[in-house]
């Protein structure tokens, strides 16, 4: 029964896998440039099934009436969250990215990340984002300022990126937790 109990985890773990990748398929950004005002859910971030226990994304409209991106998630110690952008093969290449965030209840971190089409994690060379609350701060990170995560020194060839991945990781600063809530605003992939 045990066996079987582990068989059927195993399928579903398969099934949630092939739709995230068909989701991530139909999500992808392929032209250069994007921008996303959140106006609408037309966007292509994506909180992947792997951390749905974790949070959520939603449009939520500000006092002032600007939608924004708001990801409700939790912080737990030695835990991140996920968000994920598809790159596939996007023309002409992707120079940077650019985006507002905040925080809505206390000051959040964010590290950003590209993996290449090998699969090899790349980061932002200048260290995570710190997400002010109630502050929408603008962060503008150029593809050539990303720096291969294993410490070799090398910086990305941004021809060869695949994933954008933005990790909150408010959990490894300071002595916070619970719920929590960054917000995004004109997003941009240039
Ligand atoms: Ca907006």
């Amino acid at each position: 029964m045990l066996l079987e109990g582990n068989r059927g985890a195993q399928r579903r773990a398969r099934f949630q896998d092939l739709l995230q990748l068909i989701e991530l398929d139909q999500t992808s950004v392929r032209k250069i440039p994007v921008a996303w005002d959140f106006g609408s859910d037309a966007h292509g971030i994506l909180h992947p099934w792997g951390y749905q226990m974790k949070g959520s994304l939603r449009i939520a409209t500000q006092p002032d009436g600007n939608n924004v991106l708001a990801w409700s998630t939790t912080v737990i110690a030695g835990e991140d969250d996920q968000l994920l952008i598809g790159l596939d093969n996007p023309v002409p290449t992707p120079q940077g990215v650019r985006f507002d965030i905040a925080a809505t209840r206390f000051d959040g971190w964010v590290e950003v990340m590209l993996y290449d089409d090998l699969g090899r994690a790349w980061t932002w060379g200048e260290g995570r984002l710190r997400a002010r609350t109630g502050l929408l701060l603008t962060f503008d990170l150029p593809f050539s300022g990303f720096v291969a995560a294993d410490e070799s020194g090398e910086t990305l060839d941004p021809t060869t990126a695949h994933r954008l991945i933005l990790r909150d990781v408010t959990a490894f600063h300071g002595d916070v937790g619970g719920e929590h809530e960054l917000l995004f605003d004109d997003f941009k992939i240039y």
